[in-house]
């Protein structure tokens, strides 16, 4: 209900603005309501330890609210991706190369944050890779922005919104970086490893000793956050997240996500992995997982998979780090295919089909082989005008039908 009315007065101002500047000039950035929003909270915020200063200064730059954010809020939900089109994205060819140039970059600062934190470097860097492709994605949002306009307007959990900036602003009071420098996503995630406020609060590490927590300009900083986040929350030093299995015919998949069962239990059921190696550490207990039913790849996940699942709590998520990882440290792709119901392009091939749809005038964006939303409403749009079932799927046969375009 709140958010209806709050949505209603957004469109009230607009249409006001709307009509004032069909006879008088006004400024597309004046919002009254936020503005009353950020006067209301003012007071709020300094009894949280803010100082009347530092809100004043911060909240100078920003008179209407992020209209970007307010975008997102209004959009519907994400549309879903199937678990393999998750991944080739998020452990692209590109991905497992720029994780491999890191790993050599930052050798001596990932031998330093192993050591005190006993988490394995390529997970610490798949973290980085899949959250900012090692941070070139960090978002384009002043976190401080982002997170006041979701305190003034989003429908739900404005309490956390409103503690969240209250985070925030203690960052910047504490001088751990400008407002001005506090780039992350629209929903506040912010820097290198996207971290929310309340997570840098709780987790972030200041790698060079300079009294800065900085996870947005100082990759050190942010590797060691994101290692601190892991070993907190249970990371097992030395082990592997999980593993890809292969389970004998006729096998009871009724046991996937069962909990409690050993290495050894499995074992003795005739599941094994797909590399023909045995279990290191019988006693360790992991659960079946068959993330695309029985017919993809399977896999028995190890406490370390619960631990990458507390970063972001999704199966897809984890499976994306700790493919990566692996990916970096130089083992091969998954051993048995995806129910994808097509042949998949390579990178090259994913490439080619940007090429092509741009020179048709479908697609803008870039030629970077990652298939994302824009590069499936590209394809989808020229499946549409062509006559083919609109599918959007980056396969063997659509790249055979574009050559022919
Ligand atoms: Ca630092």
């Amino acid at each position: 209900m709140r958010y209806l009315s709050v949505c209603l007065n957004v469109v009230f101002v607009a249409i006001i603005c709307l009509a004032l500047s069909i006879t008088t000039i006004v400024p597309v950035s004046a919002d009254t309501g936020f503005r009353n929003w950020i006067k209301e909270f003012r007071p709020v915020a300094v009894k949280s330890g803010v100082s009347p200063r530092v809100y004043d200064e911060v909240f100078r730059a920003f008179t209407a609210p992020d209209s970007k954010t307010v975008e997102k809020l209004g959009s519907q939900a994400e549309f879903k991706l199937k678990i393999w089109d998750y991944l080739d994205s998020a452990v692209s060819e590109a991905q497992v190369r720029n994780g491999r140039a890191m790993r050599v970059q930052y050798s001596s600062e990932l031998d330093i944050i192993e050591r005190k934190f006993g988490v394995d470097r390529d997970v610490v860097l798949a973290v980085w890779g899949i959250e900012t492709r090692y941070g070139e994605r960090m978002g384009d949002h002043n976190v401080i922005h982002a997170l006041a306009t979701l305190a003034y307007a989003a429908p739900r959990r404005k309490k956390f919104w409103r503690s969240e900036l209250i985070n925030a602003l203690k960052i910047v009071q504490a001088g751990h970086i400008k407002s001005t420098a506090m780039n992350g996503s629209w929903a506040g995630a912010m820097g290198h490893t996207q971290f929310m406020p309340s997570s840098w609060k709780g987790y972030a590490a200041d790698y060079n000793n300079d009294g800065k927590k900085d996870i947005w300009t100082s990759v050190p900083d942010a590797l060691a956050s994101t290692a601190n986040y892991l070993a907190r929350h249970g990371w097992q030093t030395g082990k592997t997240w999980g593993y890809e299995v292969k389970l004998p015919p006729g096998f009871n998949t009724k046991l996937a996500g069962k909990d409690g069962i050993t290495l050894a239990k499995w074992q003795s059921m005739g599941v094994r992995r797909v590399n023909g190696s045995g279990f290191p550490r019988g006693s360790d207990r992991a659960v079946l997982k068959l993330l695309s039913g029985k017919n993809g790849p399977a896999f028995l996940m190890l406490k370390n998979f619960y631990v990458i699942k507390r970063y972001n709590n999704a199966d897809s998520y984890a499976l994306a780090v700790g493919h990566l990882a692996d990916r970096i440290a130089g083992y091969g792709p998954f051993a048995k295919a995806w129910p994808r119901g097509y042949v998949p392009l390579n990178e090259a091939g994913r490439m080619e089909v940007q090429r092509i749809l741009k020179r048709l005038g479908y697609y803008d964006g870039e030629i970077d082989g990652a298939i994302g939303s824009g590069s499936r409403a590209a394809i989808e749009n020229w499946q549409r005008a062509s006559g083919l079932k609109p599918d959007s799927r980056p396969s063997q046969k659509l790249l055979a039908s574009l050559r022919k375009a």
